[in-house]
């Protein structure tokens, strides 16, 4: 059986930054991917065909990124029963205001996971799908819990630098 792959939909070119992102992240789990680029409201038919043909495509988790009049994780979602991840992007309106509420305020029965449209947002795109991933993955499993040891390590590093920076004495 081939491993289960994860797309990432971007509403246009412009959000590769954010899309960069999940995309680094999810070759750190060696999950792999497919990137399109597919807008709501530019392309529908094209995203509906995505969608309603994902699962059986081989794609177990979608992330969908998109900015301003956010639907494109919306309507992903309303074609397919798989989990969907919206990404907002960050805009000029209220730092992505507009992104976060048209991404996550979705009617009962059509869920969007909506993750932040700060620089973690994408991140945790990439580390939620592989958690879903990891349900019925041991190995993936075991890389998740290494990846959250990393994270508190780091932590401590941090930490030592700072405690060290303030127990110089001062002049
Ligand atoms: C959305 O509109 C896209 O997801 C992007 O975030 C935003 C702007 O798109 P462009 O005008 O840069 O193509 O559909």
């Amino acid at each position: 059986m081939k491993a289960p792959k994860v797309a990432i939909l971007m509403g246009s070119d412009s959000d590769l930054p954010v899309a960069q992102k999940a995309v680094e992240t999810l070759s750190e789990f060696e999950i792999p991917c497919e990137v399109r680029v597919m807008s709501a409201h530019r392309s529908p038919e094209k995203v509906w065909e995505f969608a309603v043909n994902a699962r059986a495509d081989g794609f177990a988790v979608i992330i969908a990124i998109a900015g301003g009049a956010a639907h494109l994780a919306g309507v992903v979602s309303s074609a397919t029963t798989l989990p969907v991840i919206g990404v907002p992007v960050a805009t000029s309106v209220a730092g992505g205001l507009d992104s976060l509420l048209s991404t996550s305020q979705m009617p009962g029965g059509v869920p969007v996971l909506t993750v932040g449209s700060n620089s973690g947002g994408p991140t945790n795109a990439a580390v939620a799908a592989a958690r879903i991933l990891a349900l019925a993955d041991e190995h993936l499993a075991a890389r998740l819990d290494a990846y959250r040891a990393a994270l508190a390590q780091s932590v401590d590093v941090k930490d030592a630098k700072i405690v060290a920076h303030f127990a110089k004495p001062r002049d």
